[in-house]
């Protein structure tokens, strides 16, 4: 018999590896929801809350935020989009090990995870994408020195969580070095089955 749980994949890869643009393609193609942790914690720091300082402290040094925090907002965003029997994409999470244990803490075994992906890509090229959208991303971490911080924050803390995946036989990995219409059809391969 089917889950009638909600799936979640996971969504990981370094900054500008391509997590938000392959996700919209997914939502507009099939309907997938889609929640950035990045988007929903940018969203958090604007509106002022107590956690705002905190929050825009991490963002700018490349540092995770507290799971805690984000744990909260992907939950209320899953909620918000209808918990129910629904395929959701999670942008950007889980960062580390802090955010597994929380996540698992919180929503664990309420949801199916079937996979992860992740989008491999080169810093070079990583490097290249971002400082082009720093021109119109209005984000205060698309600058250089934050960059490289948020590089070394993916390869000591999220790798790790990539490949904790893979050794459960749950990772899929993407090759984001491409143009857009081709790592999605890539992405389409791999969720045969899901749309
Ligand atoms: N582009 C995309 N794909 C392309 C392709 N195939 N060919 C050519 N160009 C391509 O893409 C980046 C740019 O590249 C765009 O201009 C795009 O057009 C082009 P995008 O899809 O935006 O890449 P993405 O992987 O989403 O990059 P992003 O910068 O969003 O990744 P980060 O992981 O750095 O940012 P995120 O928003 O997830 O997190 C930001 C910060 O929030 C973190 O550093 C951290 O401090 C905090 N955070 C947490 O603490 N906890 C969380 O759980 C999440 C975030
Ligand atoms: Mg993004």
């Amino acid at each position: 018999t089917p889950s009638l749980k909600p799936q979640v994949f996971f969504v990981l890869g370094g900054p500008g590896s391509g997590k938000g643009t392959q996700c919209a393609k997914m939502v507009e193609k099939y309907g997938f929801a889609h929640l950035s942790a990045g988007d929903l914690l940018r969203e958090e720091r604007d509106s002022g809350s107590e956690t705002a300082a905190l929050i825009n402290q991490c963002i700018v040094e490349g540092k995770i935020v507290p799971v805690e925090i984000t744990c909260q907002l992907l939950k209320k965003g899953m909620e918000k989009q209808g918990w129910a029997a629904k395929r959701f994409l999670i942008d950007g999470f889980p960062r580390n090990q802090d955010n597994y244990d929380g996540w698992s803490k919180v929503i664990g075994d309420s949801v199916d995870v079937p996979f992860i992906l992740f989008m491999d890509a080169d810093e070079d090229t990583m490097i290249a994408r971002i400082i082009e959208r720093s021109k119109t991303s209005g984000r205060n971490d698309d600058n250089i020195e934050s960059l490289k911080k948020r590089f070394a924050t993916f390869r000591n803390e999220t790798m790790p969580i990539v490949e904790l995946y893979e050794t459960m036989g749950k990772c899929r990995k993407i090759n984001g070095l491409r143009g857009i219409e081709e790592v999605f059809a890539d992405l389409e391969t791999v969720f045969a089955g899901f749309i």
